[in-house]
């Protein structure tokens, strides 16, 4: 069953940005698979999230290496299991919350097989900023275990999951 971390924004309308972007990835592309990221949670729920080039966000997304300041250093490129992608914070409406992305990381954004795909971190970590812990539902997106799916689809418990806050 999925998991709820207990706190939402109280808001339909969520604002985010990308306050950091890689080296490697041009960044309009990374623009377009934050939007698709956001847009498989929209999908299912009256979500509105809008990206905000100035001002406070609610969200705000960052590509970072080793120890990038928040007490939770990154560990560098390794294998999918046992090593950090990413990480997110859970909503926090007075403070905003966040979503980084280890830069060390090889993130691929059109190809599956090789490289590890953006799109589907970024959808698992987003479940995270908008009030989703993990799922013990094999095959959910929110189930804590990278598959490297091309096309993955949200799993009917991760649609339970969001529903249940939004
Ligand atoms: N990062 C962990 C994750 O996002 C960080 C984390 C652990 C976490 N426990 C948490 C974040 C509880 C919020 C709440 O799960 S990760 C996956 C997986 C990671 C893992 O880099 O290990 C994905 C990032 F396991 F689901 F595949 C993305 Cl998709
Ligand atoms: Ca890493
Ligand atoms: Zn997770």
């Amino acid at each position: 069953r999925y998991s709820l971390f207990g706190s939402k924004w109280p808001s339909n309308q969520i604002t985010y940005k990308v306050a950091k972007y890689p080296a490697e990835l041009s960044k309009p592309r990374i623009d377009d698979v934050m939007k698709r990221a956001f847009k498989v949670w929209e999908a299912v729920t009256p979500l509105n999230i809008m990206e905000e080039n100035y001002g406070n966000v609610d969200i705000e997304i960052k590509f970072e290496r080793g120890d990038h300041g928040d007490g939770d250093p990154f560990d560098g490129r390794g294998t999918p299991q046992g090593n950090t992608l990413a990480h997110a914070s859970e909503p926090n409406p007075d403070y905003g919350s966040i979503v980084h992305f280890d830069e060390d990381e090889p993130f691929t954004i059109d190809a599956a097989g090789t490289g590890i795909s953006l799109l589907q971190v970024a959808a698992h970590e987003f479940g995270h900023s908008l009030g989703l812990k993990h799922s013990d539902v094999r095959g959910a997106l929110m189930y804590p275990n990278y598959n490297n799916a091309y096309d993955f689809e949200l799993h009917e418990d991760d649609i339970a999951g969001i529903q249940a806050l939004y």
